[in-house]
């Protein structure tokens, strides 16, 4: 096995069914996953809900449940979608199960035992759709004049009995911690969050007493109840440690902590990159290697919301489009770390121009040529031109450009890089034209077909994490076998000589990338 490398998403609120960004989310931390064992890492792969709090007591209020019964009929929608986005994680982590009951508990008495705790009265603002804090001076004047969070949330005054975490004693080692290392990004985000903490911290509430949907914070001495719970965030972020078996001294949490990425959207790196290494400091733990805010997706350039009624289920998405053609879109056409857009027009313009015109394409006439040509029968050993080096240094480097993206999580451009060798293949069919080769000079067009198998193979592996399933059916239609689709198969031959020495024939082959027609019901 390689070495370990352990990512995780945000774990989503299961107040609602998921939307379009958790979707994009997922897709984008299942590529990751799905690139580093290709790459040959050992992966972990963690995701899942966040179930307490006062959004969603006050969810389960309004409609009449219970938090508990919400949680669960909510979080299995989560799970559905990943399973219909061909989410491959390793574990899904529910906030309310015992295990993490006991994780958080573990981590707040060590954070008390390092004195980080102690008891006062807190009076400020809360949002309770966003579950945080806020200082007055941080707040934005709505329509009415009325009070909102700078995510323009509602906010309430709240006054209550709650433990604080002497968050200002870690001012500096956090600054530290954003100048030295590659610890948060994109770059733009790191500023943002070194700005705010060199502005100074004040100790932060991480519990409450006005409600009891939460982790019960331990008396220091023992079972008794305090009649406090934890803030949400203190049990959600421990997410991460919970997954790896923490409090006990397991295997993969030697072998996984700290995590290489929490990939997490652009809204919550604060809670991410402030109040979560501190936690760890104070606890005594090591603090994540890097947190990634991703940008947030956007429906024809608006935020989807309930009021405007543009609320896609991306499960509908998938099920119009393609599982493989959402993941594709979504990484080749925002930059990751920014904003981007999405309708189903670009979907669809996208999808054809790149999946089915060029990859596809490519694909599905050289499979047909050898079928028809040459019966299926695969050759080596036949003599290369000028322009066969030329196609295999070009898609040599495509490759390589794509895995070097990839590694800087800069999705388009690796795709783009891979999309240049697409294109220097079918500039290659173009002028090489096999079809006429084969009246003027048959053992050429044969070169000439046996040199795109193994680009289309090795282009196919390439893309393979951002589009699994497609993959897999062409690959399999090569008779490439499943142990040889990581990157470490790419770039020899030999793997050609023996498919070719095991008497393997390509059949008439079945295209894995249709063109697809705009719907007129559009989700
Ligand atoms: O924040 N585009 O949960 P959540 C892209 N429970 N990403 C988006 C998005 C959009 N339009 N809207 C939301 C929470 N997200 C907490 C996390 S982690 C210990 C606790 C992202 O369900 C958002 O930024 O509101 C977050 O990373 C994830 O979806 C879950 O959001």
């Amino acid at each position: 096995m390689g070495e370990p490398y352990y990512i995780t998403t945000a774990i989503s609120y299961p107040n609602g069914k998921p939307h379009i960004g958790h979707a994009y989310e997922a897709i984008a931390a299942d590529v990751i996953a799905r690139f580093k064992k290709a790459e040959g890492f050992d992966v972990r792969f963690q995701t899942g809900t966040d179930e307490h709090g006062l959004k969603m007591a006050q969810k389960a209020r309004d409609l009449g449940t219970t938090p508990a019964d919400l949680a669960t009929e909510m979080s299995s929608h989560f799970k559905a979608m990943c399973d219909a986005l061909d989410i491959d994680y390793d574990v899904f982590i529910r906030t309310t199960e015992p295990r993490h009951h006991v994780a958080s508990q573990e981590l707040w008495r060590r954070m008390e035992a390092n004195g980080d705790l102690y008891l006062d009265r807190y009076e400020g603002w809360y949002s309770i759709r966003d579950e945080a804090y806020y200082d007055e001076g941080e707040l934005v004047a709505g329509e009415g004049g009325e009070k909102l969070s700078p995510q323009g949330t509602p906010v309430e005054w709240t006054v209550e009995e709650s433990w604080f975490f002497r968050l200002s004693r870690y001012q500096d080692k956090l600054v530290e911690l954003y100048t030295t290392a590659d610890f948060i990004r994109p770059e733009s985000r790191k500023n943002e969050i070194l700005r705010f903490v060199e502005g100074g911290l004040r100790d932060l509430s991480v519990s409450r007493t006005s409600f009891d949907w939460g982790i019960k914070v331990p008396a220091s001495n023992g079972s008794e109840d305090t009649g406090h719970v934890m803030y949400v965030w203190v049990d959600a972020l421990t997410n991460y440690l919970t997954g790896l078996g923490f409090p006990e001294e397991t295997s993969e949490f030697a072998k996984f902590w700290p995590a290489d990425v929490h990939l997490i959207g652009k809204d919550i790196v604060r809670f991410h990159t402030v109040y979560w290494p501190a936690f760890l400091m104070s606890a005594g733990l090591a603090v994540p290697k890097q947190v990634f805010g991703h940008g947030f997706v956007l429906n024809r350039g608006q935020k989807e919301s309930k009021s405007l009624g543009n609320v896609t289920d991306p499960i509908a998405l998938a099920e119009t489009f393609g599982i493989d053609t959402l993941r594709y879109f979504f990484l080749r056409e925002v930059a990751f770390g920014q904003d981007g857009s999405w309708s189903p027009e670009a979907i669809v313009t996208r999808a054809n121009a790149e999946l089915a015109n060029s990859f596809g394409n490519l694909a599905q006439r050289s499979l047909s040529m050898i079928f028809k040509n040459m019966d299926g029968v695969l050759k080596p050993g036949l003599p290369q031109t000028e322009a066969d080096a030329q196609l295999l240094a070009a898609v040599a480097d495509g490759i390589a450009g794509l895995r070097a993206s990839f590694d800087a999580l800069s999705f388009s451009e690796g795709l783009e890089a891979w999309m240049r060798a697409v294109f220097a293949c079918n500039q290659y069919v173009d002028e090489q034209a096999p079809w006429a080769l084969r009246k003027s000079d048959p053992e050429r067009m044969e070169a000439v077909l046996m040199m795109l198998f193994r680009v289309v193979r090795d282009l196919a592996i390439a893309v393979r994490p951002v589009v699994p399933g497609s993959i897999d059916r062409l690959l399999d239609q090569m008779g490439v076998s499943a142990e040889a689709r990581d990157f470490a198969a790419l770039g020899d031959s030999k793997w050609f000589e023996s498919l070719a020495a095991s008497g393997y024939k390509v059949e008439k082959p079945v295209g894995v990338f249709p063109r697809l027609e705009l719907p007129e019901e559009t989700p």
